[in-house]
């Protein structure tokens, strides 16, 4: 089923989310209504709480190198952690929660992260590239924060400005 993907500034996003306890059916309908939702907005990446769900679950689908996303490289990703970080890299980064917007933001180049497949299953493995950048953007969701709030100052606020016209304008 597709989900309603919530957008700045609805306050839910700033929601911390928690930790998935049962790898049961409810999570598998969960993680296949987002991965519906991601592909149906053309993400790459989405968070359950970009859905109202304060749960600690992402998914993430790079395209390959043909520009496809093909399902077998969907990342399906319950209780992650960040374990080490290494390195700088700037990316222009976009999010469904803040459509038409897209800047740059500096992250770590690589990563160490663990974190649980849907079976219950525990993965421990290195991302770099968009993989990286992907997992450390859907992190921020599940902790509540957005990609603008990386932005400097004055881009912030710009941003700010622009959002508040285009809202208005769709009232
Ligand atoms: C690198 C940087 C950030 C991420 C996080 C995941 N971000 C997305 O998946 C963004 C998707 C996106 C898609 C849009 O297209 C449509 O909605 C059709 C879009 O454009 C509009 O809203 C008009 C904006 C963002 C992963 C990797
Ligand atoms: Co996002």
């Amino acid at each position: 089923m597709i989900r309603e993907i919530i957008t700045y500034p609805d306050k839910l996003l700033k929601k911390p989310s928690k930790d998935i306890t049962r790898f049961d059916e409810e999570l598998h309908l969960l993680l296949d209504d987002m991965y519906e939702t991601m592909m149906e907005k053309n993400g790459i990446g989405l968070a359950a709480i970009q859905i109202a769900v304060p749960l600690n679950v992402l998914i993430i689908n790079i395209p390959d190198k043909d520009d496809k996303q093909l399902k077998e490289n969907l990342v399906e990703v319950i209780n992650p952690k960040i374990l080490e970080m290494q390195g700088h890299t700037v990316y222009k980064e976009g999010c469904l929660s803040v459509p038409e917007y897209y800047e740059d933001v500096q992250r770590a180049q690589k990563i160490k992260v663990s974190y649980f497949d849907r079976h219950g299953n525990k993965i421990l493995t290195d991302y770099d590239e968009l993989m990286a950048i992907a997992f450390q953007h859907e992190c921020d969701h599940l902790k509540g924060e957005l990609f603008i709030e990386k932005l400097s100052f004055l881009k912030r606020k710009k941003f700010e400005k622009e959002w508040k016209k285009k809202l208005k304008s769709k009232k």
